[in-house]
């Protein structure tokens, strides 16, 4: 299981193994493959893994589906069923849900190839037949989850060497040949004898929230996300606590907008929040509460440029902001500190600080169609750059007042090249992201937050407690061509909910789990009626933070009235906690942790019938329970048939009514 000049040591306890890798006496031969930039550390079948843990985990016993009890049990069951894979996902836009038996993910994509840096790993090149997973990724079989976790970034908690931060572990995982190996992604690192390569956590748990509080446990930090307090709705009349089952939430400007912002379009919208029954005003407003109001892409000079383009905002940023403070409103602010693009004063008057490839020519961090095509990255080993960085936060919070900072394209900080300080690429990144996030009141005192965004999980939870946890939404189901071409990051409502699903289990828990905004409009917009209710159950139900970019004023009567229906809902199912998991691809069973509310999502594009037998609890609520959201078309041969695109939510309760 070991591999050549690595100590593997082994600590058990609560259910759980702990696997710590460290370099062995000659630490020179421990170089990273020159294609993956990844160094290999273990690799193991299911059942070896199954094995380590040393019996099943205490919570186990809390398998609803009957008791397994020894090891040598849930092995056997493993067997059995099919085996649904959670590969992590690099990124906040890489695919975070369980995949399927037999699905794998793309390793290129076409036409546009550099699109793969959205998504994947550098030097991530699966083999046919694998899957690669990074930071947590777990098999699932029926309701028995085992996973694998890396204590990786700045905050792991096990005893260390006087390392800061460990780098990212990537595992190739093969789920024909039940077989997995981790790996740690370090170029440029140079390690020292006995210096802890990486920290695994390997555990068994017997039902979604088992997985779900292991993993708290496991990250478990004081604190974490206390810097985030202020953006809670609170009880007015208590002594400011947090008003249960509220989320934060707000307006972005991107998913209406998009790059064509100016100052009357924002100062329009924020006038306009208070005049409608739209979402933000019945949820936050009404009650006397506050929200971000944040300014997305479309205000800088150029991408790398972060001047303001006075052409289209002639009074600047600080005058918005100014105008967002006396709206009562947190005025939050789009940028994407370690990108430039050739636009960028940066790219011709700084050349020295893009990161460069061996034979000197600037790495691409990939390819936008909105901004000039191919964009570039800063060479973060560099102390005029981190400056430069630090320079940038301090703008935005002090001299234009903001205090929720959206940082975006963060994954262009972990591409290996020539940095020229030398040294390690995690290390680098996880200065920088220290960096950015140092500061925690605006210029005049005020409490600023910081929203992390197309960001690899494992290197950011630590310094990024409120994250983007999916590719962009779109308001259209689905953009055909990206996915004809293979890319798995593309915007679009259908990738968006899977991984709002998918990455459920990190909410409240590593991050508070931005899902990215809820539609309300039928404008300029081709989601139906039930996509949109879907979308905004899902970012409710499964996820951290309540964001809509609806221009207000421009909202029907229906789109009002589906406002009205969803915050409803929302009053309704506060106060539980929501999970779901694959019964088949594309359909996910929504449980909760009181067991009292139980439902269906079909994502498919056609109805489904579901079986009885798969699915007894829920069949048995629909008897007895309160159907909060019906998107039911009927029945056939005694099994309900749901409709495409669809959520229904049944609450155990007395009343029965329809909402
Ligand atoms: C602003 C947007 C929004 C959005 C972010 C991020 O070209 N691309 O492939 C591409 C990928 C992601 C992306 C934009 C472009 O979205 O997630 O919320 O802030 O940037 O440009």
């Amino acid at each position: 299981m070991g591999m050549a000049g690595i100590v593997v040591t082994e600590t058990n306890g609560a259910g759980r193994v702990h696997l710590r890798f460290s370099a062995g006496g000659n630490p020179a031969s421990l170089v990273p493959g020159r294609k993956t930039g990844a160094l290999v550390i273990g690799s193991w079948s299911f059942d070896e893994l199954l094995s380590l843990s040393p019996g099943p985990a205490p919570g186990l016993s809390r398998n609803r589906g009957g008791l397994l009890k020894s090891g040598a049990e849930v092995r056997a069951a493993f067997g059995k069923g099919p085996l649904f894979i959670h590969s992590g996902g690099w990124q906040s836009w890489s695919a975070g849900w369980e995949l399927c038996p037999g699905e794998t993910l793309p390793r290129r994509v076409l036409f546009l190839p550099d699109l793969i840096k959205l998504t994947n790993r550098d030097g991530d090149r699966p083999e046919p037949g694998e899957i690669t997973g990074h930071f947590i990724v777990y098999i699932r079989s029926g309701e028995t989850y085992l996973c694998l976790a890396s204590l990786e970034g700045a905050a792991g908690n096990l005893p260390r060497q006087g390392e800061k931060t460990l780098p990212p572990v990537s595992f190739r995982v093969n789920g024909k040949k039940k077989r997995l190996s981790a790996e740690v992604f370090c170029p440029g690192k140079k390690w020292r004898a006995g210096e802890t390569l990486a920290e695994l956590c390997v555990f068994v748990a017997g039902s979604y929230f088992d997985l779900k509080d292991t993993i708290a446990a496991l990250y478990r930090q004081e604190g974490r996300f206390g810097s985030l307090d202020f953006l809670y709705p609170r009880i007015r009349r208590g002594k400011g606590r947090r008003q249960a089952g509220a989320s934060p939430g707000g307006y972005e400007s991107w998913y209406n907008r998009y790059t064509r912002i100016n100052e009357a379009l924002i100062l329009e919208d924020l006038e306009s929040l208070g005049k409608t029954e739209n979402l933000l005003k019945l949820r936050y407003l009404d009650r006397g509460d506050t929200f971000v109001f944040q300014i997305d892409d479309g205000w800088e000079k150029a991408v790398g440029d972060w001047e303001v383009d006075e052409s289209r905002f002639p009074r600047g940023l600080a005058y918005l902001a100014e105008k967002i403070e006396s709206a009562s409103l947190i005025p939050g602010l789009w940028l994407a500190p370690f990108i430039v693009t050739r636009r960028a004063r940066i790219f011709r008057e700084k050349p020295e600080w893009l990161l460069r490839d061996r034979t000197g020519l600037p790495v691409s961090a990939g390819f936008n169609h909105l901004w000039d095509g191919t964009y570039y990255c800063l060479d973060l080993s560099r102390p005029d750059v981190l400056a430069y960085i630090r320079a940038l936060v301090d703008r935005a919070l002090d001299q234009w007042g903001f205090r929720y900072l959206k940082i975006d394209f963060l994954y262009a900080g972990m591409l290996s090249g020539a940095h020229a300080a030398g040294g390690a690429v995690h290390e680098h990144y996880e200065r920088a992201c220290e960096t950015l996030t140092a500061r925690t009141e605006n210029g005049s005192g005020l409490p600023a937050a910081y929203l992390g965004c197309g960001g690899p999980l494992g290197l950011s939870y630590s310094r990024f407690p409120l994250f983007r946890i999916g590719a962009d939404t779109r308001e259209e189901w689905d953009w055909n061509l990206l996915k004809f071409m293979g890319h798995t990051g593309r915007p679009g409502a259908y990738l968006n909910i899977k991984n709002t699903i998918g990455r459920s289990f990190l909410n409240g828990v590593l991050f508070l789990n931005d899902p990215d905004v809820v539609f309300l409009r039928s404008a300029n917009c081709r989601l139906t009626e039930n996509e949109k209710e879907l979308i905004g159950l899902v970012n409710f139900l499964l996820a951290g933070q309540i964001m809509c970019s609806d221009d207000p004023a421009a909202l029907t009567g229906a789109d009002l009235a589906l406002a009205g229906r969803l915050s409803r809902l929302y009053d309704a199912l506060a106060g539980d906690e929501y999970g779901a998991f694959t019964l088949e691809k594309d359909l996910y069973l929504l449980t909760s942790r009181s067991g009292k509310t139980s439902g269906l999502i079909n994502l498919r594009g056609r109805p489904y019938a579901l079986e009885r037998k798969n699915a007894k609890k829920l069949y048995a609520a629909f008897g007895k329970g309160e159907i909060l959201a019906d998107h039911r078309l009927g029945a056939k041969d005694g099994a309900f048939v749901f409709a495409p695109h669809s959520i229904t939510v049944v609450k155990e309760a007395a009343g029965g009514r329809t909402l």
